[in-house]
Protein backbone atom coordinates (compact mmCIF):
# COMPACT_ATOMS: atom_id res chain seq x y z
CA UNK A 1 0.00 0.00 0.00
CA UNK A 2 1.10 3.57 -0.97
CA UNK A 3 1.22 6.02 1.77
CA UNK A 4 -1.78 7.98 2.33
CA UNK A 5 -2.74 11.56 1.26
CA UNK A 6 -2.40 14.18 3.82
CA UNK A 7 -6.26 14.45 5.36
CA UNK A 8 -8.44 17.90 3.76
CA UNK A 9 -8.90 20.39 6.25
CA UNK A 10 -10.17 23.52 5.95
CA UNK A 11 -9.91 26.66 7.38
CA UNK A 12 -11.10 30.29 8.48
CA UNK A 13 -9.03 32.61 6.52
CA UNK A 14 -9.37 36.34 5.02
CA UNK A 15 -7.57 37.21 1.66
CA UNK A 16 -6.19 40.49 1.91
CA UNK A 17 -3.98 42.54 -0.58
CA UNK A 18 -1.29 44.52 2.02
CA UNK A 19 0.46 47.07 0.36
CA UNK A 20 2.23 45.76 -2.57
CA UNK A 21 1.62 42.01 -1.77
CA UNK A 22 -1.15 39.66 -1.16
CA UNK A 23 -1.62 36.68 1.39
CA UNK A 24 -3.93 34.66 3.99
CA UNK A 25 -4.37 36.43 6.71
CA UNK A 26 -5.51 33.77 10.19
CA UNK A 27 -6.67 33.88 13.78
CA UNK A 28 -3.38 31.90 15.38
CA UNK A 29 -6.01 29.62 17.53
CA UNK A 30 -7.50 28.92 13.84
CA UNK A 31 -4.38 27.20 12.58
CA UNK A 32 -2.64 23.48 14.15
CA UNK A 33 -0.61 24.55 17.15
CA UNK A 34 1.91 22.11 15.84
CA UNK A 35 3.89 24.07 13.81
CA UNK A 36 5.12 20.96 11.06
CA UNK A 37 1.49 20.36 10.87
CA UNK A 38 0.69 24.39 10.16
CA UNK A 39 3.41 24.57 7.43
CA UNK A 40 2.01 21.57 5.97
CA UNK A 41 -1.24 23.12 5.59
CA UNK A 42 -0.26 26.17 4.59
CA UNK A 43 2.33 24.79 1.60
CA UNK A 44 -0.90 22.36 0.60
CA UNK A 45 -3.15 26.12 0.89
CA UNK A 46 -0.44 28.01 -1.32
CA UNK A 47 -0.24 25.21 -3.66
CA UNK A 48 3.91 24.86 -2.83
CA UNK A 49 5.97 23.33 -4.01
CA UNK A 50 5.87 24.17 -7.57
CA UNK A 51 6.43 27.29 -9.79
CA UNK A 52 2.83 27.89 -10.54
CA UNK A 53 1.25 27.14 -7.92
CA UNK A 54 -1.80 25.58 -9.44
CA UNK A 55 -3.23 23.40 -6.91
CA UNK A 56 -3.56 26.43 -4.04
CA UNK A 57 -4.26 30.15 -3.64
CA UNK A 58 -0.58 31.20 -4.34
CA UNK A 59 0.33 33.82 -7.03
CA UNK A 60 3.48 32.17 -8.29
CA UNK A 61 5.47 34.91 -6.94
CA UNK A 62 7.15 35.28 -3.37
CA UNK A 63 4.83 38.68 -2.80
CA UNK A 64 1.28 36.35 -3.25
CA UNK A 65 2.55 33.52 -1.44
CA UNK A 66 2.30 35.22 2.36
CA UNK A 67 0.64 34.59 5.41
CA UNK A 68 -0.22 36.59 8.60
CA UNK A 69 -0.93 34.77 11.47
CA UNK A 70 -2.33 37.23 14.06
CA UNK A 71 -3.89 37.34 18.09
CA UNK A 72 -4.91 39.57 20.72
CA UNK A 73 -1.73 40.41 22.57
CA UNK A 74 -0.93 39.79 26.07
CA UNK A 75 1.89 42.71 25.74
CA UNK A 76 1.36 46.09 27.68
CA UNK A 77 0.41 49.16 24.95
CA UNK A 78 -0.05 46.09 22.67
CA UNK A 79 -3.07 45.28 20.64
CA UNK A 80 -2.13 42.53 18.20
CA UNK A 81 0.80 40.21 17.64
CA UNK A 82 1.81 39.60 14.03
CA UNK A 83 3.87 36.47 12.65
CA UNK A 84 4.84 36.61 9.43
CA UNK A 85 5.33 33.73 7.30
CA UNK A 86 6.57 33.54 3.79
CA UNK A 87 5.63 30.34 1.99
CA UNK A 88 8.26 29.36 -0.68
CA UNK A 89 7.00 28.75 -4.53
CA UNK A 90 8.89 26.00 -5.66
CA UNK A 91 10.16 24.81 -2.46
CA UNK A 92 8.70 22.87 0.39
CA UNK A 93 9.24 25.57 2.69
CA UNK A 94 7.70 28.05 5.46
CA UNK A 95 10.02 30.33 6.77
CA UNK A 96 9.32 32.70 9.69
CA UNK A 97 12.98 34.53 9.22
CA UNK A 98 12.02 37.97 7.56
CA UNK A 99 9.42 40.38 8.96
CA UNK A 100 6.97 41.65 6.17
CA UNK A 101 6.07 45.67 6.13
CA UNK A 102 3.40 45.02 3.53
CA UNK A 103 1.21 42.22 4.92
CA UNK A 104 1.48 43.95 8.41
CA UNK A 105 -0.37 46.85 6.09
CA UNK A 106 -3.17 44.74 6.00
CA UNK A 107 -2.96 43.46 10.14
CA UNK A 108 -4.90 46.39 11.38
CA UNK A 109 -7.78 45.56 9.54
CA UNK A 110 -7.78 41.99 10.01
CA UNK A 111 -7.35 42.68 13.45
CA UNK A 112 -10.63 45.25 13.22
CA UNK A 113 -12.35 42.76 11.39
CA UNK A 114 -11.78 40.10 13.63
CA UNK A 115 -13.10 41.72 16.79
CA UNK A 116 -9.51 41.76 18.31
CA UNK A 117 -9.36 45.56 18.41
CA UNK A 118 -12.84 47.93 19.28
CA UNK A 119 -12.42 50.19 16.38
CA UNK A 120 -13.59 54.12 16.97
CA UNK A 121 -15.61 56.17 14.94
CA UNK A 122 -12.99 57.61 12.56
CA UNK A 123 -9.57 56.39 13.07
CA UNK A 124 -8.49 53.84 15.21
CA UNK A 125 -4.84 53.36 15.77
CA UNK A 126 -3.52 49.77 16.34
CA UNK A 127 0.35 49.02 18.14
CA UNK A 128 1.04 45.59 16.53
CA UNK A 129 3.86 43.61 17.88
CA UNK A 130 5.87 41.66 15.01
CA UNK A 131 6.89 38.63 16.51
CA UNK A 132 9.34 37.96 13.51
CA UNK A 133 11.80 40.49 14.79
CA UNK A 134 10.53 41.62 18.50
CA UNK A 135 9.30 45.26 17.31
CA UNK A 136 6.20 47.21 17.57
CA UNK A 137 4.26 49.14 14.65
CA UNK A 138 1.43 51.60 14.93
CA UNK A 139 -1.29 51.91 11.99
CA UNK A 140 -3.69 53.81 11.52
CA UNK A 141 -7.00 52.27 10.06
CA UNK A 142 -10.19 54.41 9.38
CA UNK A 143 -12.97 53.30 10.64
CA UNK A 144 -15.76 55.97 10.15
CA UNK A 145 -18.86 54.85 12.04
CA UNK A 146 -16.88 51.53 13.68
CA UNK A 147 -16.25 49.89 10.39
CA UNK A 148 -13.45 49.49 8.48
CA UNK A 149 -13.25 52.07 5.71
CA UNK A 150 -10.89 50.46 2.50
CA UNK A 151 -11.99 52.69 -0.49
CA UNK A 152 -9.95 56.48 -0.13
CA UNK A 153 -7.63 58.54 -2.32
CA UNK A 154 -4.24 57.04 -1.07
CA UNK A 155 -1.91 55.43 -3.84
CA UNK A 156 0.56 53.50 -3.98
CA UNK A 157 3.28 52.56 -6.70
CA UNK A 158 2.86 49.50 -7.58
CA UNK A 159 -0.75 48.98 -7.24
CA UNK A 160 -3.76 50.29 -9.44
CA UNK A 161 -5.86 52.59 -8.50
CA UNK A 162 -6.60 53.96 -4.83
CA UNK A 163 -7.73 53.66 -1.46
CA UNK A 164 -7.79 54.51 2.08
CA UNK A 165 -4.72 55.53 3.68
CA UNK A 166 -2.84 53.38 6.00
CA UNK A 167 0.39 55.14 7.64
CA UNK A 168 2.49 52.93 9.19
CA UNK A 169 4.86 53.86 12.50
CA UNK A 170 8.15 52.32 13.62
CA UNK A 171 10.37 52.64 16.26
CA UNK A 172 13.82 51.85 17.05
CA UNK A 173 13.91 48.67 14.68
CA UNK A 174 17.61 48.67 13.78
CA UNK A 175 19.09 45.44 14.63
CA UNK A 176 15.89 43.41 13.63
CA UNK A 177 17.34 39.99 12.69
CA UNK A 178 21.08 40.79 12.69
CA UNK A 179 21.73 42.11 16.47
CA UNK A 180 22.98 45.80 14.95
CA UNK A 181 22.06 48.21 12.44
CA UNK A 182 25.62 47.29 10.94
CA UNK A 183 26.28 44.07 11.61
CA UNK A 184 29.48 43.34 10.98
CA UNK A 185 30.62 46.82 12.33
CA UNK A 186 31.37 48.25 8.85
CA UNK A 187 30.01 50.74 6.46
CA UNK A 188 31.27 48.53 3.60
CA UNK A 189 32.50 44.59 3.01
CA UNK A 190 33.97 43.20 0.22
CA UNK A 191 32.11 40.24 -1.21
CA UNK A 192 33.53 38.34 -4.17
CA UNK A 193 35.17 41.72 -5.13
CA UNK A 194 31.75 43.63 -4.79
CA UNK A 195 31.30 46.77 -2.14
CA UNK A 196 28.68 45.45 0.13
CA UNK A 197 26.92 47.54 2.99
CA UNK A 198 25.43 44.63 4.99
CA UNK A 199 22.58 46.54 6.89
CA UNK A 200 19.24 45.73 8.80
CA UNK A 201 16.87 48.38 9.90
CA UNK A 202 13.64 46.33 9.94
CA UNK A 203 15.26 43.96 6.76
CA UNK A 204 18.63 41.97 6.53
CA UNK A 205 19.79 43.64 3.10
CA UNK A 206 22.61 43.19 1.03
CA UNK A 207 23.20 47.02 -0.59
CA UNK A 208 25.57 47.08 -3.83
CA UNK A 209 25.97 49.50 -6.98
CA UNK A 210 24.37 48.38 -9.50
CA UNK A 211 27.42 49.04 -12.17
CA UNK A 212 29.80 46.85 -9.82
CA UNK A 213 27.59 44.24 -10.83
CA UNK A 214 27.78 45.10 -14.63
CA UNK A 215 24.10 46.57 -15.21
CA UNK A 216 22.83 49.83 -15.40
CA UNK A 217 19.88 49.62 -12.32
CA UNK A 218 17.20 50.63 -14.55
CA UNK A 219 16.40 47.57 -16.18
CA UNK A 220 13.23 45.49 -16.08
CA UNK A 221 12.76 42.87 -13.18
CA UNK A 222 12.45 40.57 -15.77
CA UNK A 223 15.37 41.47 -17.68
CA UNK A 224 17.44 40.67 -14.39
CA UNK A 225 15.92 37.54 -13.64
CA UNK A 226 17.08 36.39 -17.32
CA UNK A 227 20.72 37.65 -16.36
CA UNK A 228 22.11 33.99 -15.25
CA UNK A 229 25.42 35.38 -14.61
CA UNK A 230 24.04 37.94 -12.52
CA UNK A 231 21.97 35.78 -10.58
CA UNK A 232 24.54 33.59 -9.58
CA UNK A 233 26.73 36.21 -8.59
CA UNK A 234 24.28 37.91 -6.31
CA UNK A 235 23.37 34.06 -4.90
CA UNK A 236 27.29 33.81 -3.79
CA UNK A 237 27.63 37.37 -1.94
CA UNK A 238 24.27 36.25 -0.47
CA UNK A 239 25.31 33.26 1.00
CA UNK A 240 28.52 34.81 1.98
CA UNK A 241 26.72 37.59 3.67
CA UNK A 242 24.21 35.78 5.46
CA UNK A 243 26.72 34.05 8.65
CA UNK A 244 28.81 37.71 8.20
CA UNK A 245 25.04 39.22 9.55
CA UNK A 246 24.42 36.40 12.47
CA UNK A 247 21.82 35.38 9.81
CA UNK A 248 23.75 31.57 9.51
CA UNK A 249 23.36 29.33 6.46
CA UNK A 250 20.86 31.45 4.22
CA UNK A 251 20.09 28.92 1.54
CA UNK A 252 17.04 27.94 2.93
CA UNK A 253 16.38 31.36 3.69
CA UNK A 254 14.77 34.47 2.16
CA UNK A 255 17.10 37.08 3.87
CA UNK A 256 18.88 39.14 3.25
CA UNK A 257 17.41 40.92 -0.11
CA UNK A 258 19.88 42.08 -2.47
CA UNK A 259 19.40 45.41 -3.57
CA UNK A 260 21.25 47.32 -6.22
CA UNK A 261 21.67 50.65 -6.09
CA UNK A 262 22.17 53.57 -8.71
CA UNK A 263 21.38 57.56 -9.25
CA UNK A 264 17.92 58.41 -8.96
CA UNK A 265 16.42 58.80 -12.14
CA UNK A 266 12.95 60.92 -11.07
CA UNK A 267 14.17 62.75 -8.39
CA UNK A 268 14.08 60.97 -5.31
CA UNK A 269 16.90 59.60 -2.73
CA UNK A 270 18.04 56.29 -5.21
CA UNK A 271 17.26 54.01 -7.37
CA UNK A 272 16.87 50.50 -6.68
CA UNK A 273 16.55 46.78 -7.97
CA UNK A 274 16.23 43.90 -5.71
CA UNK A 275 15.95 40.10 -5.35
CA UNK A 276 14.21 39.09 -2.38
CA UNK A 277 16.19 36.94 -2.69
CA UNK A 278 15.72 34.78 -5.76
CA UNK A 279 13.15 36.94 -7.67
CA UNK A 280 13.49 40.53 -8.59
CA UNK A 281 10.93 42.60 -7.14
CA UNK A 282 8.57 44.65 -8.80
CA UNK A 283 8.81 47.36 -6.43
CA UNK A 284 10.41 46.96 -3.05
CA UNK A 285 9.76 45.60 0.24
CA UNK A 286 8.91 48.47 3.42
CA UNK A 287 11.51 47.38 5.75
CA UNK A 288 13.84 46.58 2.69
CA UNK A 289 13.15 50.47 1.45
CA UNK A 290 13.40 51.58 4.95
CA UNK A 291 16.99 49.70 5.36
CA UNK A 292 18.26 50.93 1.95
CA UNK A 293 17.21 54.61 2.83
CA UNK A 294 19.42 54.58 6.32
CA UNK A 295 22.59 52.96 4.34
CA UNK A 296 21.63 55.98 1.94
CA UNK A 297 22.23 58.10 5.50
CA UNK A 298 25.40 56.31 5.90
CA UNK A 299 28.61 58.64 6.09
CA UNK A 300 30.18 56.14 3.20
CA UNK A 301 29.32 53.29 0.88
CA UNK A 302 27.53 52.41 -1.96
CA UNK A 303 23.82 54.02 -1.20
CA UNK A 304 25.57 56.94 0.74
CA UNK A 305 27.91 57.50 -2.94
CA UNK A 306 25.10 57.44 -4.95
CA UNK A 307 22.20 59.19 -3.06
CA UNK A 308 20.66 62.77 -2.76
CA UNK A 309 19.44 63.55 0.56
CA UNK A 310 17.66 66.29 1.59
CA UNK A 311 18.63 68.60 4.82
CA UNK A 312 16.63 68.85 7.91
CA UNK A 313 16.12 66.36 10.67
CA UNK A 314 12.94 64.98 9.24
CA UNK A 315 13.39 63.58 5.86
CA UNK A 316 11.53 62.39 3.09
CA UNK A 317 13.44 59.78 1.07
CA UNK A 318 12.04 58.64 -2.12
CA UNK A 319 13.20 55.41 -2.77
CA UNK A 320 12.79 54.57 -6.49
CA UNK A 321 12.25 51.33 -7.53
CA UNK A 322 10.62 49.33 -11.06
CA UNK A 323 7.33 50.64 -10.64
CA UNK A 324 7.78 53.72 -8.57
CA UNK A 325 8.43 55.07 -5.62
CA UNK A 326 8.38 54.01 -1.90
CA UNK A 327 8.51 57.85 0.18
CA UNK A 328 10.33 57.12 3.56
CA UNK A 329 9.71 59.70 6.40
CA UNK A 330 12.29 59.43 8.74
CA UNK A 331 12.80 61.58 11.88
CA UNK A 332 16.86 62.11 12.81
CA UNK A 333 18.50 62.32 16.14
CA UNK A 334 21.74 63.01 14.97
CA UNK A 335 22.75 60.46 12.47
CA UNK A 336 20.37 58.13 14.15
CA UNK A 337 16.63 57.80 12.52
CA UNK A 338 14.85 57.59 16.05
CA UNK A 339 11.38 57.22 14.32
CA UNK A 340 10.36 56.17 10.34
CA UNK A 341 7.01 56.22 8.71
CA UNK A 342 5.63 54.71 5.66
CA UNK A 343 2.01 55.02 3.90
CA UNK A 344 0.62 52.06 2.66
CA UNK A 345 -3.05 50.63 1.80
CA UNK A 346 -4.70 47.53 1.96
CA UNK A 347 -8.13 45.18 0.61
CA UNK A 348 -10.22 43.30 1.44
CA UNK A 349 -10.45 41.01 -1.22
CA UNK A 350 -11.93 37.29 0.20
CA UNK A 351 -13.25 36.27 3.54
CA UNK A 352 -13.92 32.20 4.04
CA UNK A 353 -12.47 28.95 4.57
CA UNK A 354 -9.31 27.59 3.09
CA UNK A 355 -8.55 24.24 2.38
CA UNK A 356 -5.44 22.55 2.72
O1 LIG B 1 10.64 44.46 3.32
C1 LIG B 1 9.14 41.50 0.02
C2 LIG B 1 7.14 42.80 0.30
C3 LIG B 1 8.40 42.21 0.85
C4 LIG B 1 8.76 42.37 2.23
C5 LIG B 1 10.36 40.85 0.41
C6 LIG B 1 8.45 43.68 2.82
C7 LIG B 1 9.44 44.37 3.67
O2 LIG B 1 7.21 43.58 -0.62
O3 LIG B 1 9.01 44.90 4.67
O4 LIG B 1 7.39 44.25 2.66
O5 LIG B 1 11.36 41.55 0.53
O6 LIG B 1 10.33 39.65 0.59
O7 LIG B 1 6.07 42.43 0.78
Amino acid sequence: MGSQPPATTSIRCLWMRGGTSKGGYFLAGDLPADTAARDAFLLRAMGSPDPLQIDGMGGANPLTSKIAVVKRSARPGVDVDYLFLQVFVDRPVVTDQQNCGNILAGVGPFAIERGLVAARDGETGVRIFMENTGQVATATIRTPGGVVSYAGEARIDGVPGTAAPIPIAFEDIAGSSCGALLPTGNAVDTIEGVDCTLIDNGMPCVVMRASDLGVSGDETPKELEANATLRSKLEAIRLKAGPLMNLGEVKDKSVPKMTMVSRARNGGAISTRTFIPHKCHDAIGVFGAVSVATACLLPTGPAAELATVPDGAEKTLSIEHPTGEMSIVATMEGHRMAKVAVLRTARKLFDGMVFG
